[in-house]
């Protein structure tokens, strides 16, 4: 019989940290394939190109965005929903890459949500200076889904709250190949980034990447 050995990889062997009753941060997760993940992000932001989605309030976000996968999530001034067609170029986003979707469905597995089904991929790239306001996902039919979170790039400080506004957030260092899964009584935890200091990362010059996995 085949030993467990030799069926387990690196991944599989590295607990995740739980910072939280359903929420887990694998350090460095990503980090040997980063090269190969960023270049199939950088396909699908040929196809479907970053831009800077205006809030409800009428806002420009400062973070740059698109999506890959079956929907992608948008915002405008009529609110923020899942979209089958890209407003920007009148087109589906591009097909979620398959290396993508696997691993951010084995990084679910391995933080004890085994039927993660993602059909949105929302990039979202952050120059030096951009950020993200305290915030809930809560625009998903399910929230028995988790959420998926992978990061690329510069490092950042990622804010975990509580599920209502107010108190002090958690502060959780973001570095490059991280990832975070949250879900089931932490899936509407609000949540948000630190301001990007500047910086410059190998891989992905001054930005941090980052791709949020959502079943819509
Ligand atoms: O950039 C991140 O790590 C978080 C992004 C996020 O929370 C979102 O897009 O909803
Ligand atoms: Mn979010």
């Amino acid at each position: 019989m085949q030993h467990d050995l030799f069926s387990q990889t690196v991944d599989d062997a590295r607990e995740p940290f739980q910072f939280s009753e359903a929420g887990f941060h694998l350090p460095a997760w990503l980090a040997a394939d980063a090269p190969r993940l960023i270049d199939s992000v950088r396909q699908c932001v040929r196809v479907s190109p970053l831009r800077h989605f205006t809030t409800p309030g009428g806002k420009s976000m400062s973070v740059l965005s698109s999506n890959c996968g079956d929907y992608g999530w948008v915002a405008d001034t009529r609110g923020y929903r899942y979209a089958q067609v890209d407003p920007v170029t009148e087109k589906p986003w591009p097909a979620m890459p398959n290396e993508l979707r696997q691993r951010a469905i084995s990084a679910a597995r391995h933080c004890g949500f085994t039927d993660f089904r993602p059909d949105v991929c929302l990039i979202n790239v952050y120059k030096p200076g951009a950020a993200m306001g305290l915030h809930q996902d809560k625009d998903e039919s399910d929230f028995g889904q988790p959420i998926v979170s992978f990061s690329f790039g510069l490092p950042v400080t990622f804010f975990w709250g509580g599920l209502k506004r107010g108190g002090s957030p958690l502060k959780i260092p973001l570095q490059h190949g991280d990832v975070l899964v949250w879900g089931r009584e932490d899936r509407l935890r609000y949540h948000g980034i630190k301001k990007l200091a500047d910086g410059h990362h190998p891989l992905t010059g001054n930005v941090r990447i980052n791709l949020t996995f959502r079943m819509s």
